[in-house]
């Protein structure tokens, strides 16, 4: 059921964040499937707490408007800074509040005018990516630019979101059931991306899963910064090597060095995304930090979305 998709992907993205947060102290599967064994709450960082603000604004204006997106982006900045943000996004809203200029004009100033290609349009992006799942590509992008361009202005930092937003679009088309090809789902991110840069590291994913790679070589080539054209192509390779089993997929993306928090939100929110809420496992969603709230904005998403108010 798609409903389970939407659920899937935005619980999944919590549970990637929580658990990958944990794997920068725990670097062993066994030490941290304990420790996850261990504890009573997991907590999420930014990624998720900046994909709840997303959601939020798209329930409030049933579609993405700059405006609207950032004040609410900024709303749970300030409402819970602790987060562990990236140095980009509180610059924003503090020149938003304080010289009144819109987000988009802020997020231009940054890294002396270039605008950011940090990961952080990328790991929060699940809620555009299930709402807008069904518009073909040239829309998909602009609602996915929207979302990312009102703190992330690089061509890269966009282009690196719409791809993690499009992965998860093409996932709630496919049936886990019947299993899909790796390279018709890379041939579309490479169709739909803009950017030289992203464009060869999704070639270089498909290199390394044609030829069997494993995760060290693949990290080794695609490489492990906070820069979205890096961390974002490792987190498609750990789904499409692991697209049967949630774990494996988060196991993956988070045991092998780099961003791990948002290496497992981005890889998370696509597994879910493809194999559903069901799939998840369960003793990880119970403990998994406001839950009722995460799979509240799941199902408003779903019940509103553009598609589904069209039939
Ligand atoms: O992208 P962003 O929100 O950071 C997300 C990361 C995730 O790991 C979260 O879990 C959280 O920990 O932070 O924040 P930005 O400040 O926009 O970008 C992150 C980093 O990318 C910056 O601190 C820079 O190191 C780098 N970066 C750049 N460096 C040089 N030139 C981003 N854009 C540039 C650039 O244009
Ligand atoms: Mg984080
Ligand atoms: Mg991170």
């Amino acid at each position: 059921m798609e409903r389970d998709r939407f659920i899937g992907s935005m619980i999944g993205c919590a549970i990637g964040d929580a658990i990958g947060e944990m794997a920068f102290l725990y670097r062993k599967r066994e030490i941290l499937v304990s420790k996850i064994g261990e504890t009573d709450l997991l907590r999420y960082t930014d990624d998720t707490a900046m994909a709840i603000g997303i959601a939020k604004a798209l329930i409030e204006k049933g579609d993405i408007d700059q405006k609207s997106l950032g004040d609410f982006l900024s709303e749970e900045f300030y409402k819970e800074p602790w987060r562990g943000y990236g140095p980009g996004p509180p610059t924003v809203f503090e020149m938003v509040r304080k010289k009144g200029i819109s987000y988009v004009d802020a997020a231009k100033m940054l890294y002396s005018g270039e605008g950011s290609f940090g990961n952080g349009a990328a790991m929060r992006i699940a809620p555009v990516g299930l709402f807008f799942h069904s518009l073909p590509r040239e829309e998909f992008y602009k609602k996915a630019e929207i979302s990312a361009s009102v703190t992330h202005a690089h061509p890269v930092g966009i282009d690196g979101a719409v791809v993690q937003a499009r992965a998860i679009a093409i996932c709630l088309g496919l049936d886990p059931d019947r299993g899909f090809s790796y390279k018709d789902f890379l041939d579309e991110l490479i169709a739909i991306s803009k950017t030289d840069i992203i464009r060869e590291k999704l070639l270089t994913v498909r290199e390394l899963l044609d030829r069997g790679k494993g995760p060290k070589d693949a990290i080794r080539m695609i490489g492990k910064s906070v820069a979205v054209h890096e961390s974002m192509p490792f987190s498609i390779y750990s789904f499409l090597r692991h697209p049967d089993s949630f774990e494996d997929c988060l196991f993956c993306a988070v045991l092998n060095g780099g961003d791990r928090d948002t290496l497992g939100a981005m890889a998370c929110s696509i597994s879910g995304a493809y194999l559903g809420y069901e799939r998840i496992p369960p003793d990880w969603i119970e403990k998994i930090e406001n839950r009722d709230l995460i799979e509240e904005l799941s199902k408003r998403l779903y019940e509103i979305h553009p598609c589904n108010s069209r039939f």
